[in-house]
C-alpha cells in the first residue's frame, strides 16, 4: 500500500475484533478531549469517547494521546474523526479481521523458499526461478572432518533463506521453526483448516506443519551423521548483490561445527518428532529420524559444551574469510534449557530431565535468536499432561516464571504513553525490535492459555495493533498489510523482481536506534528511528525469526478472539 493522507490518527491497519480491546493514539497537539467513531459509508456518529491526557515515552519528543473505544464492539467499517484533527484511515471492525495477515505472514515462508521455483499458481506476481540449489556445497576449512575432507562436497539443499540475503543459519533457524511448530501444537484444530496456499499434496497435513518441515528437512542435512555435529550455517563468503536467487551463483560453503548450532537442532527435532508420531503415515519414519538426531546432537553437544562461533577468530585462522551473518552466541545456558526440555517433553526421560533440572533456577526471558530458554518452558507446560507424572508438579514453577514476565508486561502496558506493552523500554529498540513487540505477543498469549486471563489477551492484541500503524511511525511494519506498509524492504527478491509491490507478509525489522546501518534517518528518535528504504538492512530487512512470532501471534489471535 502506498503511504496514504498522513492524519496523525494511528490505529490497527488492520481492524479490530469486537470482544477484544479497541484503541487509536494521536500524535498531534489536539485542545479537543473528545473522538467521534463514524460509519462508513454515511459517516454517522455511533460513538463518542474522551481521549487520555497527552504523554510521551521519552523515547522520541512526540506526545500522544489514547482513543479508547473497547467497549464498542458492533462490527462493521467505521472512521475516527477528531475535530481540528481530522479523520483516520477507514478500519473494520469484524470477527477474524486478522484473517489476511494471519494467512500472508505464513505464505511469507513460502517465498523465503531456498532451491525452489516459486510457481504462478502459487506465488501469484511474485512467481521465479529456482536458485541456491546447495546440493554439492564445500566443506569449508573451519569445517572439515574425516569424512568430510576440504575437496568433499555435500547436499544441504532447501530449508528458507535467514532474512534479505540468501543464506541459511541454523541458530535462526531453530526458533523459527520452534516458534512455528510451537503455533501449530498450541492450536492443532485451527491449523487444520488454515490454508495458505501452498503446495501441499499430503493429506490432512496443515499447511504450517508442510512449510515447517520443509525447513526441518534443511536442518536435518547440516548435521555431520558421523559424531553427530551441526555445522552453523550454508552460506557465500560474502553476502550476495540485490540480485535475484537464479542470478546468485557464488560458491556455497558448510562453515564450523558448534554448540549453538547442535542444541538448535536438539531443540527443533526433538520437538518435531513428538509431532510428526501423528502423521506416520504422510512422513514415514520421519518421526524417528528426527528423535535420532537430536538425540545425536545432544550427545554431541555433552562432548563439547562450549563451542562458540567466532567468526573473526575463524577468519583469523583461515584464508577462505566468511562476512555474511555470524549469529554468533557465546552462551548457551539458554539452549541447554532448551533442547532438554524439548528432549524431555519428546522422551520423558531422566537424563534430560536432570539437565533441565540442575537450571531451573537460571533466569529466563524474552526469546530470541541468542536467547531460547523460554521456548522449552512453552512446551513443558504444553505438554504437562504427557509427562511421566513424576515431572508434572514441577510446571508449576515454569508457570509462575513465566507470569511473572507477563505481569510486569501488564504493568507496563498501563504506564506506557501508547497504552502497549512494546517500546515500555528503551532496551525494546533493538535491531528487529518488531521481534520484541511479536515474542512480547506470544509471551502474553502462553501466560493466557494456562490461566484464562483475559488481560493476557488484550496485551497480546495490544502489541499487533503495534506492529499493524498504532506507533510512532504510523507504519504497518508487514508488507502489502494496512494503508501505509514499507514499499522498500531490505529484502533481494522485492528489490530485483521488477514487481512494485514488495513480497507480500512480510515483517521488517522496524524502529532501530542503534542504526547499524550508518543512514541518515529522517527523525533518529529512538520510537521513530526506522527508514523505508531498501539500504536500510538495520531497520527495514525482514527476518525468519520476525515472522515467525508474527504467524504465532496472528494465528493465535485469530483461533482466541471470541473467548
Ligand atoms: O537479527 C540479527 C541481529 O540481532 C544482530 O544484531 C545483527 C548483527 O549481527 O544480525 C541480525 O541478523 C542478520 C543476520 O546476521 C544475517 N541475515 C539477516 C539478519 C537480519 O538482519
Amino acid at each position: 500500500a502506498q503511504e496514504t493522507e498522513n492524519s496523525n490518527i494511528f490505529l490497527d491497519q488492520s481492524g479490530f475484533y469486537p470482544n477484544l480491546d479497541k484503541s487509536a493514539i494521536i500524535t498531534s497537539a489536539v485542545s479537543e478531549n473528545s473522538f467521534d467513531l463514524v460509519t462508513l459509508p454515511g459517516r454517522k456518529r455511533v460513538y463518542t469517547g474522551s481521549m487520555s491526557e497527552a504523554k510521551s515515552t521519552g523515547y522520541s519528543d512526540i506526545k500522544v494521546r489514547i482513543a479508547d473505544f473497547s467497549d464498542f464492539d458492533r462490527p462493521g467499517t467505521y472512521l475516527i474523526r477528531i475535530p481540528g484533527v481530522g479523520e483516520s484511515p477507514a478500519f473494520s471492525i469484524a470477527d477474524h479481521v486478522h484473517q489476511e495477515l494471519a494467512v500472508a505472514a505464513l505464505k511469507a515462508f513460502y517465498y523465503q523458499r531456498a532451491s525452489s521455483t516459486l510457481d504462478k499458481n502459487y506465488a501469484g506476481k511474485w512467481y521465479r526461478a529456482s536458485g541456491h540449489p546447495d546440493t554439492s556445497v564445500h566443506i569449508h576449512p573451519s569445517a572439515v572432518s574425516k569424512n568430510r575432507k576440504a575437496d568433499s562436497r555435500i547436499n544441504v539443499e532447501g530449508g528458507w533463506y535467514d532474512a534479505g540475503d540468501y543464506n541459511k543459519y541454523i541458530v535462526n533457524s531453530g526458533i523459527s521453526t520452534a516458534t512455528l511448530l510451537s503455533a501449530y501444537e498450541d492450536f492443532p484444530d485451527y491449523f487444520l483448516s488454515l490454508k495458505a496456499s501452498i503446495p501441499n499434496a499430503k493429506n490432512k497435513v496443515p499447511d504450517i506443519l508442510t512449510e515447517a518441515i520443509c525447513n526441518l528437512r534443511w536442518m536435518l542435512k547440516m548435521q555431520d551423521p558421523d559424531d553427530g555435529g551441526v555445522y552453523n550455517k550454508c552460506t557465500n563468503l560474502d553476502f550476495d548483490a540485490m540480485i535475484m536467487p537464479a542470478q546468485a551463483l557464488s560458491a556455497r560453503y558448510v562453515v564450523a561445527k558448534g554448540t549453538a548450532a547442535a542444541l538448535n537442532m536438539a531443540g527443533v527435532a526433538a520437538q518435531a518428532s513428538r509431532i510428526l508420531r501423528d502423521f506416520p503415515e504422510q512422513y514415514p519414519g520421519l518421526a524417528d529420524s528426527c528423535l535420532s538426531a537430536a538425540v545425536l546432537a545432544w550427545n554431541w553437544s555433552i562432548k563439547n559444551p562450549n563451542l562458540a562461533y567466532d567468526q573473526d577468530l575463524m577468519n583469523k585462522m583461515f584464508n577462505l574469510k566468511v562476512s555474511t551473518g555470524a549469529y554468533g552466541d557465546k552462551n548457551f545456558e539458554d539452549e541447554w534449557i532448551w533442547a532438554s526440555a524439548e528432549l524431555l517433553t519428546s522422551t520423558g526421560e531422566k537424563k534430560y530431565f536432570d539437565a533441565f533440572f540442575s537450571r531451573l533456577n537460571a533466569p529466563v526471558s524474552l526469546p530470541g535468536w541468542n536467547n531460547v530458554g523460554i521456548l522449552g518452558y512453552y512446551s513443558l507446560i504444553r505438554c504437562q499432561s504427557k509427562l511421566p507424572g513424576v515431572y508434572q508438579s514441577m510446571t508449576s514453577i515454569l508457570k509462575k516464571k513465566v507470569l511473572t514476565i507477563a505481569d510486569r508486561y501488564l504493568v507496563a502496558r498501563k504506564t506506557n504513553a501508547y497504552g502497549i506493552v512494546m517500546g515500555s523500554s528503551l532496551s525494546d529498540f533493538v535491531w528487529g525490535s518488531n521481534s520484541v513487540a511479536t515474542n512480547q505477543g506470544v509471551l502474553l498469549i502462553n501466560a493466557y492459555l494456562f490461566t484464562q486471563n483475559k488481560a493476557y489477551l488484550n496485551g497480546a492484541v495490544g502489541n499487533l495493533d503495534y506492529i499493524l500503524g498504532r506507533n510512532a511511525t504510523g507504519y504497518s511494519f508487514v508488507t502489502g498489510i494496512g494503508t501505509k506498509s514499507p514499499m522498500n524492504p531490505h529484502h533481494r527478491p522485492s528489490f530485483a523482481d521488477g514487481v512494485v509491490d514488495p513480497v507480500p507478509g512480510l515483517l521488517v525489522g522496524g524502529p532501530n536506534r542503534e542504526k547499524q546501518d550508518g543512514l541518515k534517518y529522517k527523525y533518529a528518535e529512538p520510537e521513530l528511528s526506522y527508514l523505508d528504504d531498501v539500504a536500510s538492512y538495520a531497520s527495514n530487512e525482514i527476518a525468519i525469526n520476525w515472522n515467525a512470532p508474527l504467524v504465532y501471534l496472528a494465528n493465535a489471535l485469530e483461533c482466541l478472539q471470541k473467548t
